[in-house]
This record gives C-alpha cells, sequence and structure tokens, in this order.
C-alpha cells in the first residue's frame, strides 16, 4: 500500500516559522503545547509540481489553499498574523531556500502554541508555521477499495466542517483505521443523515449516466480544493456535475466512483463494501478526469494557468 511510504517522511532543510527559515531539527514544540493536548490548530495540505520540461516548480492554487485556511482560523477564533499574499511570498520563500526540484506537500499550520490547560484561547499565543515534504502519490492510481465504515462523519451542527482543524482528524483517524483493519485501503463516511460524506482525506464523486455526481457542501464535508476544481473543469470535458445528496446504495450501483483531494489527486475506487464498482477498473470518465487534472496541475493547460504559480 502506498500509504506506507509516508510513514518515512522526509522533511526538507528549512521550515518557515512566524516569519523565519529555520532549520528543521530546530522546528520543535513544548510538551504542554495546547494545539497538541486539544488539536486546536487549523492547517492546510498544497502541492507543486514539478514540471521537466519548463525546469520549474508550479505551486497549485495557493491562494484558494490560503483563503481556506483564513477562514478556518476566523471560524475557529485563531488569529493568523500573516495575511493571503503573505503566506503566498512565504511559501515561494521556503520552497526556494529548500532548493525544491521534484514534487512537493506544503504543510502550511497555525496552532495554538501557549503552554496551558486553559480552554480559553482568546488571548493565547498562534504560531504560524508552513513545511514542504517531497511528496509522490498517496493512495494507488490504480484503484482502491473502500469501506463505508460505522463511524459517522462529525455533522455540521456539532462542528463546521468547512474549517479544516487539527482536532477534528481524529474522525477521520477512527474511519481510516476502522477500513485498514478490516483490509481495505479507505474509509468512506456518512453523515448524521445517513447520506455519503466524505473519505478520510477526500472528497467522493460518483459517476452515473454520464454525469458527475459530488454530496453537496452541507452534507458534513470539507469544501475541498480538488473539488472546486474538478466542478469547475468539468464541462470542458462534457460532463454535468451535479451537488446532491447521495445514498449508501448508489455507491454500490454507480457507474464509476472517484475520490478527490490535493494528496489523492483523482483516484479509482474500483470495489466498496465488496462490491464491485463498474467492471472493476478505473472507469473511462475517472481516468479522463485523472489525465485533464494532471495535465492542468502541470500547466500544460492554458485557460488554467493562472492556478499555478511559479517557484523559480
Ligand atoms: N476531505 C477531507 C476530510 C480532507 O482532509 C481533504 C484534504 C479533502 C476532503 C480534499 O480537500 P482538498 O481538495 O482541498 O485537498 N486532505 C488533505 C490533503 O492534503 C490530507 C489529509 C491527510 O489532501
Amino acid at each position: 500500500m502506498l500509504n506506507k511510504e509516508f510513514i518515512f517522511i522526509r522533511l526538507m532543510r528549512y521550515v518557515w516559522i512566524n516569519g523565519k527559515l529555520v532549520s528543521e531539527k530546530e522546528a520543535v514544540i513544548p510538551i504542554l503545547t495546547h494545539a497538541l493536548h486539544y488539536g486546536t490548530s487549523v492547517f492546510e495540505g498544497i502541492r507543486a509540481y514539478w514540471n521537466p520540461d519548463l525546469n520549474n516548480l508550479y505551486i497549485f492554487r495557493a491562494r484558494e489553499h490560503y483563503v481556506r485556511f483564513h477562514n478556518s482560523a476566523k471560524i475557529m477564533g485563531i488569529k493568523i498574523d500573516y495575511g493571503i499574499d503573505e503566506l503566498i511570498d512565504a511559501t515561494v520563500e521556503l520552497l526556494r531556500a529548500n532548493e525544491a526540484r521534484e514534487d512537493v506537500y506544503i504543510r502550511p499550520i497555525a496552532f495554538v502554541s501557549a503552554s496551558t490547560v486553559n480552554l480559553d484561547i482568546r488571548d493565547l499565543e498562534v504560531t504560524t508555521a508552513i513545511i514542504t515534504i517531497p511528496f509522490g502519490r498517496y493512495l494507488e492510481p490504480k484503484g482502491v477499495r473502500a469501506k463505508v465504515v460505522s463511524w459517522l462523519r462529525i455533522h455540521n451542527s456539532m462542528f463546521p466542517m468547512r474549517a479544516k482543524v487539527g482536532g477534528i482528524y481524529v474522525n477521520s483517524v477512527l474511519a481510516l483505521m476502522d477500513a485498514k483493519n478490516s483490509g481495505f485501503d479507505e474509509a468512506i463516511m456518512l453523515n448524521r443523515d445517513g447520506y455519503v460524506a466524505e473519505g478520510s482525506g477526500e472528497n467522493i464523486f460518483i459517476v452515473k449516466d454520464g454525469a458527475l455526481h459530488t454530496p453537496p457542501t452541507y452534507d458534513s464535508i470539507l469544501e475541498g480544493i480538488t473539488r472546486a476544481t474538478i466542478i469547475e473543469v468539468a464541462k470542458d470535458l462534457g460532463l454535468n456535475v451535479i451537488e446532491r445528496r447521495i445514498t449508501r446504495e448508489e455507491l454500490y450501483t454507480a457507474d464509476e466512483v472517484f475520490f478527490v483531494g490535493t494528496a489523492a489527486e483523482v483516484t479509482p475506487v474500483v470495489n466498496i463494501d465488496g462490491r464491485v464498482i463498474g467492471d472493476g477498473k478505473p472507469g473511462p470518465i475517472t481516468l479522463k478526469i485523472r489525465n485533464y487534472y494532471m495535465d492542468i496541475v502541470h500547466g500544460k493547460v492554458d485557460k488554467y494557468r493562472h492556478w499555478l504559480i511559479p517557484v523559480y
């Protein structure tokens, strides 16, 4: 399973912390750090793709990610001292300092860094950091087997799920461990109302009669940037996208199913709960979308070049 390689991730030489480049070895936090105990962090996952033809590294949709970062922080009441443009510039500066010339995963995080047991975070110190990690594939691009797990997605009425907050990921960890312990590659979570929500770290689409269907944002999902990208570019491929509630059995009877996310990119789901999806191989529409997405992130589609920020 490809996931394993991420257990042994290698950090790049520098980490950006509160405006300074710090050696990766010095980028450590104290044991009583608030965020470690209570999950009081907001974070992002951004990819930068190396393009050997253009001899350059391109960050994909950095602005949209940093807008969501700011929104997550605002919802959570965490104050980020750096504006969106400053964070984009910091990311470019960091990648240059790290002499990144390969595919990279960028992990911005803002966390309550004060050492205290107090839950009132209003006046507590916040640290903002950006970490870069050489990164390959997150899920097997040839297709994954997924399990609809019994753990439900945390409901929007309990926590605003469009905020990408550290503590919320314990829900994803439980879901993924349930799937893995049952011999599957990835989890699919339903929401409290019984409708399909998302994967542990991905949004989900189904293909039915040539159209794409994906759960609406009010169904307790993270409003993914890859999801938004697919919705926007699908029309170029002549595909309609319908945002609507999806039931569990619709997954089984879909023509194709795929996950989308920054890490997962576009990953075919070939089996769900032991039911073969379509003919058990990545479907033609999924592959078409995957190829188009990979072209877009590599700067091969002119009309979406504005989503890419060159590092050099
Ligand atoms: N849903 C969840 C729960 C996610 O964690 C993610 C992203 C997505 C959807 C997709 O969002 P986007 O398209 O904006 O990336 N997950 C992280 C990622 O970098 C990684 C989690 C391990 O893909």
